[in-house]
């Protein structure tokens, strides 16, 4: 319920901070039983996608043009790609390269952040190749020697891979060392908890359920508030030369 148009969503030419009073959604081509919150696309100045898909039970995702990356955050899905059947429950993800074929079914209602991507090939560099995993099993590692600060890489890291997914959970009281400013744009999601995020020249409360969009060098910084640790999902384009020209070996 709006209270005389206020919100804390507010969008600037270098970022977009998007909370759940303002989500619309919209139903995509190929996709039955599901809607999706497009909380980013290239009509806002960004070279990727992400969403959250809202299934119900039985809906099932449509095709891609690009790589996929999904990451469960509630309920259950079934995965189907090359020939074998995943079950996928929350906190578990999948990287599909692009041309992978798959299916995604929802068992029961189910929420899901989806990151798609146009691969950018890179003279020399290996295919990509599908991962499934869950975030649990990865191990977490502290940012710049600071244990109050955790991060998981979800994606393998290595020159056939042109972006980077990441979780990083923040003790209470927790915060990134520095403002950073860097080319890489970023997608994120809220998980858990929350605090402050500079982003620009502008501090924003924010909390589980909040999207986030950092054009590149939208400078940023976050320190996580409560009595629980704040969480979320990160995504950045990676390992390729800003000119967009695959680099001779
Ligand atoms: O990977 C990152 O650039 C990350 N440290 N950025 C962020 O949390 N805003
Ligand atoms: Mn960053």
């Amino acid at each position: 319920m709006h209270h005389l148009g206020a919100t804390r969503s507010s969008l600037k030419a270098d970022h977009l901070l998007q909370t759940p009073d303002t989500f619309i959604r919209t139903p995509l081509p190929g996709a039955s039983g599901l809607q999706f919150i497009v909380h980013v696309a290239p009509q806002l100045g960004a070279r990727f996608t992400q969403m959250t898909a809202e299934f119900e039970s039985n809906g099932t995702l449509g095709p891609t043009p690009a790589q996929r990356f999904l990451f469960l955050i509630e309920g259950e899905l079934e995965l189907t790609v090359a020939g074998e059947t995943h079950l996928v429950c929350p906190g578990g993800f999948a990287y599909l390269p692009p041309g992978e074929e798959h299916t995604v079914r929802a068992l029961s209602a189910a929420r899901a952040a989806l990151i798609e991507k146009p691969y950018e090939p890179e003279e020399g560099a290996p295919e990509p190749e599908m991962v499934i995993g869950t975030e649990s099993s990865i191990s977490a590692l502290p940012l710049m020697g600071d244990d109050a600060l955790r991060v998981r890489s979800l994606m393998p890291d290595g020159p056939a891979y042109d972006f980077a997914v990441n979780t990083m959970t923040y003790d209470p009281g927790a915060a990134l060392s520095m403002v950073e400013i860097h080319i890489m744009e970023h997608g994120l999601l809220m998980l858990e908890g929350g605090g402050i995020y500079r982003l620009g020249d502008a501090w924003y409360p924010v909390e589980a359920g909040d999207f986030i969009w950092m054009a590149p060098y939208c400078p940023q910084w976050f320190g996580a508030l409560g009595k629980r640790p704040a969480k979320y999902l990160i995504y950045k384009n990676w390992r390729r030369h800003p000119l967009g020209v695959a680099v001779q070996p």
